[in-house]
């Protein structure tokens, strides 16, 4: 079989996973077709932690089909798994299915599996190919890719700002810079996180619920489905009033503090409702260290983050190197001189400026979406 063949199957097990995109968590979003004398004789995806893994959705649609899996091609966007999780392994599924070649997208960086997988299926002497299509397969998968790899979640930064890189006014007042098109793909954005993080300015100022809102009638995302992501707070001395609305259910929400600066007795207000709050030492700035709380959420199983917040908490999260991906809504208006900046960063010479590198730009109704790489990355 051709390059060109395998590029093609690949492409569609991609399309595949990204059915997954708002549902997999904490798993990877993954993506299977079987193929045999060029036809496709089955396909499936991963759904749902604890239920099937897509090769063996695969399988069982190939089954359903009445097809024969014997001397096929699989193509997986990610390396079969070699362990026992929540379910059997899928290289052992795949060898007894007699499949006789797996084309593989990128290697499982599960320290579970990682290459035991592809060398179990070679030793049952399968043919095996691979990476195809990496950086594609990978694309479907930073925030479990770094969790598994760094013990971090991957954290994107989302701004929506003016003409003139403004993002609220002087007084804070921020609602609405962008037109209805973006905040329903911020809705989106929202529903493939697994946490929305904000800071306790934001919190006092604007009582945001951070919840994800989806019509029934939304053409990319299942309302019925949709997962509400983990809200997370970062309040250095906690200052949160306890009816803020963003703790509320309090089984999907959190509170960062720092231990020594906050009033017991206010630590007990929240408690008795509910509210979660956990610790983090103060960083080098003197406030809650940022790093710290980000590990403690990749060990909570949270893979992507998505950072709606203030300039302020936004330039932070920035200085200490932690945004990988920074998600622009530009709005055509101009807000003036004496609004709020995007970031807060005390640079003063030129080169100390941050450089991020362009990665997309789309029109979104009125607005521009721009998506940047902080080139310290
Ligand atoms: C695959 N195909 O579709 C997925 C894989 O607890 P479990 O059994 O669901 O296993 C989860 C792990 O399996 C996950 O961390 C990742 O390493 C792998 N995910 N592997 O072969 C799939 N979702
Ligand atoms: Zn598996």
């Amino acid at each position: 079989m051709t390059l060109y063949n395998h590029e093609y199957w690949m492409a569609k097990a991609i399309q595949l996973a990204q059915k997954g995109r708002y549902t997999t968590h904490p798993n990877p979003r993954v993506g299977c077709v079987l193929v045999k004398g060029d036809q496709l004789i089955g396909q499936g995806f991963h759904l749902k932690a604890g239920e099937a893994h897509a090769e063996v959705n695969a399988l069982n649609d190939a089954k359903k089909n009445s097809q024969d899996v014997k001397g096929a091609t699989a193509y997986v966007t990610l390396e079969p798994c070699s362990h026992q999780g929540k379910t059997p392994p899928c290289a052992d599924a795949l060898i007894k299915a007699g499949v006789a070649c797996v084309v593989f997208g990128m290697q499982d960086p599960n320290p579970e599996v990682s290459g035991r997988g592809l060398a179990k299926i070679k030793k049952a002497g399968i043919e095996v190919i691979g990476p195809i299509q990496e950086l594609e397969c990978e694309a479907l998968n930073h925030g479990f890719i770094k969790r598994m790899t760094e013990g971090l979640p991957y954290i994107r930064v989302k701004l929506a700002m003016s003409l003139d890189g403004r993002t609220a006014m002087e007084s804070g007042e921020s609602q609405w810079i962008t037109g209805p098109e973006a905040r329903l793909d911020v809705q989106r954005l929202r529903a493939q996180s697994d946490a929305i993080v904000t800071g306790i300015g934001s919190v006092l100022a604007d009582n945001p619920s951070m919840t994800v809102r989806i019509d029934s009638d939304d053409q990319e995302v299942d309302s019925k489905t949709v997962r509400q992501p983990l809200r997370v707070v970062m309040d250095t001395a906690l200052s949160i009033v306890p009816d803020a609305k963003i703790l509320y259910p309090t089984s999907q929400a959190c509170v960062f503090s720092v231990e020594e600066d906050i009033e017991a007795e206010h630590l007990n207000v929240l408690n008795k409702k509910g509210v979660k709050v956990r610790f983090s030492p103060r960083g080098d700035d003197g406030r809650l260290d940022l790093l710290d709380a980000m590990e403690q959420l990749a060990d909570a199983g949270i893979n992507d983050v998505l950072l709606e917040t203030g300039s302020a908490l936004a330039g932070s999260f920035l200085q200490a190197g932690l945004v990988d991906e920074i998600t622009v809504y530009m709005a055509p208006k101009l807000l003036g001189s004496s609004a709020r900046p995007l970031f807060q960063l005390p640079l003063e010479a030129m080169d100390e400026a941050v450089e991020l590198t362009l990665k997309s730009v789309r029109q979104v109704g009125q607005d521009l979406r721009l998506v940047y790489q902080p080139t310290y990355l």
